[in-house]
This record gives structure tokens, sequence and C-alpha cells, in this order.
């Protein structure tokens, strides 16, 4: 849908209004370094062409007022104000209202303006592909317009993006900054290398010669239903297992260290090699498993004190937490993005490959986000000529990011149109499968 088609929409569902503005936030592929962003640990993404467009003119009073051109999205409407009620769990306004109400908590402005926004999306949901943060960017971005708040003046595009990566966890995500920041700072042609704490992002150029493919497993992640629970297991382990690192740490080396994510280590004020720290993560957990009663121990805690502090509602897993091996991953993978935005820089699409495979064997195998349909997809990509394949964003489902040369492009998709929509899934039809090009942040049109 172009903007234009946008505005005449607009036009017919709110006929009384005036010439409405338009804004757009694009999804984003992860390349590399997943589960890492809410570590403190980088990341390296790129925004896609797909993106979720909003129609919008301000209103006289409070009412935020939302339609999407798409029927199985009803109309909503809410009362703008400094608190606003969450809708229940999986219902599309909630990433509006995480917007409004982080801005007025930053911004405190005076009243609380209403709009009429018509929103559309080429962004397929629950894929992985970031519809969630596109809409929370793409909601920033009209609240602001309304408040007559300009990008890049009042306000620049990592601040926007910190905001925004906070804002989100009102829909009960605990994700970190990955995707924010790549939405609104990535540069069209380019990747998006992001470290955080301060926020920072580096564009280092998509390689030529290869295509970024995007294969759909079409197993749906709703990270606003069933899978949140799932999806936070990452944040909260991870944040139990720095408790542990730390503890050791302190023991070992000073008991004043303090941790407050797992990040730190190697960027905080120790300063750590990336072999030093790996070092200390394995001798702090030698376990493959833990307890709750262990790990408490260890932390000198009662179970029910750890259990309130780092994992809230998460069931034990059966035989203990697998915390050595999902801390493996972290320092694995930290490795291999760093390796993996030199790769891009030398133009060396076989070695980018070669990380992106790795990478998802240590999803799979140390941080247990992969799937028997993820697996078997990364596997008829890998046989139908990929150089590198591997889940991307949340995991469990979604889908997979694709290194292909650029000529072997089409019999890419034959073959895994064949091999996993044909043979594994045993579904007929075109292939949801695309090309993704590395596209320019959000922004007004
Ligand atoms: P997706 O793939 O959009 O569900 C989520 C988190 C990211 C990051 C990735 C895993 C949100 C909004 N997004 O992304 O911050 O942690 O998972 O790498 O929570």
């Amino acid at each position: 849908m172009t903007a234009d088609t946008l505005r005449k929409l607009f036009h017919e569902r709110y006929p009384s209004q005036s010439e409405p503005f338009v804004c757009r936030a694009p999804g984003r592929v992860n390349l590399i370094g997943e589960h890492m962003d809410y570590n403190g640990l980088p990341v390296l993404p790129m925004a896609i062409r797909q993106e979720i467009l909003i129609a919008f003119a301000p209103r006289t009073d409070s009412r935020v007022v939302m339609q999407n051109v798409e029927p199985r999205f009803s109309p909503v409407e809410f009362e703008n104000a400094a608190t606003i009620t969450r809708s229940a769990q999986g219902s599309w306004d909630n990433y509006t209202k995480a917007a409004f109400q982080k801005l007025n908590a930053e911004l405190e402005p005076e009243h609380f303006p209403g709009v009429d926004m018509l929103v559309s999306s080429t962004l397929p949901t629950a894929a992985g592909l970031s519809s969630s943060s596109a809409l929370v960017v793409a909601s920033a971005l009209v609240y602001l317009a309304v408040l007559d708040q300009i990008l890049e003046e009042d306000i620049t595009r990592l601040e926007l993006a910190d905001m925004m990566a906070e804002a989100e966890h009102y829909v009960g995500t605990r994700g970190g900054g990955m995707d924010q920041t790549c939405i609104l700072n990535a540069l069209d042609g380019h990747a998006c290398k992001i470290d955080f704490f301060p926020l920072r992002v580096e564009a280092p150029p998509i390689p030529e010669g290869a295509a970024i493919v995007v294969c759909d497993s079409t197993v749906k992640v709703e990270k606003s239903g069933d899978a949140l629970l799932r999806f936070n297991r990452g944040p909260r382990f991870c944040a139990l297992g720095t408790a542990l690192v730390e503890r050791y740490l302190q023991d070992a080396i000073d008991e004043d260290i303090e941790i407050d994510r797992l990040g730190d280590i190697w960027l905080g004020p120790l300063c750590l090699t990336m072999d030093e720290g790996a070092g200390y993560i394995d001798a702090a957990i030698p376990e493959d498993r833990l307890t709750l009663a262990e790990i408490a121990k260890r932390l000198e805690m009662k179970p029910a004190k750890v259990a309130s502090l780092y994992l809230e509602d998460m069931p034990e897993p059966e035989g203990g937490y697998p915390l050595r091996a999902m801390l493996r991953h972290q320092y694995s993978e930290f490795a291999r993005v760093e390796l993996a935005r030199d790769a891009l820089l030398a133009n060396d699409t076989e070695e980018f490959g070669r990380l992106m495979n790795e990478s998802h064997q240590s999803c799979a195998d140390d941080f247990f986000i992969s799937s028997r349909e993820l697996d078997a997809l990364v596997g008829a990509a890998r046989e139908a000529g990929a150089l590198g394949s591997r889940l991307t964003g949340a995991g469990f489902g979604g889908a997979t990011v694709n290194l292909v040369p650029e000529q072997e492009v089409e019999r890419f998709v034959e073959r895994v149109g064949q091999l996993y929509y044909r043979d594994f899934l045993g579904r007929d039809g075109e292939p949801p499968i695309f090309v993704a090009h590395p596209s320019d942040g959000a922004g007004y049109l």
C-alpha cells in the first residue's frame, strides 16, 4: 500500500478529518546475535522494506481511535492519559498504548491529545520480523507529531529507541532494545550493528553478490499470547545465571564487584577479555543443570526469594535450570557478532554464512529456542545452497534468515519449497519466502 492510497482510505474512514500525515516503520530481520540485547551484548540486524504505515490526524479531544485496513484487527479506541490501562493480552492496541504511555511519562505534556489513526502493514505478524516493535515505533512517531515534537531536533533517534525499548515492556515481554533501535536507526543498503549501555549504532554494508532470504516456518509465535512465557525464559534465566557469576566473581576477585547484566563482565568496569569472561562463567557454573534449591544455596537466599527476584511465575524446568549452556550461548554468540561485523566490512560472505550456521547450532543446542520445524527449514536451506541459515528473532517458530548467492536465489526458493514446504509440512502453493532488502529506518512520508 502506498502512502497516497492510505491517505485516501483515511478520508473514507474518517470523513470529517483534515488531511492526514503518514509515518512508516519497517520490520527487521536479525542477521546474527540472538537473545543478546537484554543482556547488554551486541546484535546485528537489518531493517527490511516490509513495513507498517500509519495515516493520522489529531483530534480535539483525548480519544485515540485506531482502525486497521485489515479487518481481522477490529477497531479500538482508548482515552489518552498519564496512565493508560492495558487491554487484554494479545490485543493489538497495546503496542500503541505502550508508546503513548511512555512518551507521556518522559515528555510530561500539559494535556493528553487524541488522534485518529489508520494502520496498514506489509509485515507478517508473529514471524520474528518485529511487527510488534514496528507498531510501537510507528505509534511513537504519530504521537510525537501530535505533540509537535520534531524527531532529530527535540529528540534523537537513539533517545527514542531507548524509550521505546522500555515502552514495549508494557505488553509483558522483557526484550532488549534491538528491534526499536534497528527500526529507528537503520540505513538503506546496510546492516545495523548495535551496542548497548550506552546505545550506539554502526552500519556495515550488506555484502554484494549475496541475498538475504527470509523463509517463514509458518509456525506462529504470538509473543503477546502463549509464547510470552517461553520468550521470557531467556531474559529471566540469564539474569539468574548472571547472579551466580556475580557471586563467583565476588568470591574470586573482589567482594565489591557488581554485575547488573551479563554484558558487564566484558563491557563494564571489569573489562575482562572475551576468553577471561567465558572462563569465569564456566567456572562459576560447572554443572549442566542446577535446581532452584542449589541456586538458592549458592546465592545464600531462600528459594522463594530467588524465585520472586528472578523468575516470577516461570516454572522450574525438569532436571533444573540449564544455565551453563545458556550462558555459553551468550559468550559464543557475542564473539560471533563481532566476527560477523568484521566479515561484512571485509565483504566475506563465506565467513558470514559460517557464523550464521554456528549461531543456529548454538541457539538450538545451548539456548533451546529452536524447534523441529526451524531445524528442518535450516537443513533444507543448507541443502538448497545457502551459505548460512539460522532462525531469526525470538525463536520457537517464526522465520529463518538465509544468506544465498544472488544467482542461486531462484533455485534456492524452488528447492526449499520442495524440501520443507512440500515434503516436510505437506503444504502446497507458493512458499512463504522473500528476499529481504536492507531498508532505511522509520520516518515521516
Ligand atoms: P522478536 O523476534 O521481534 O520477537 C525478540 C525481542 C528482541 C530480542 C529477540 C531475540 C522484543 C520486542 N523483541 O524479538 O529484543 O531479544 O527477541 O534476539 O521483545
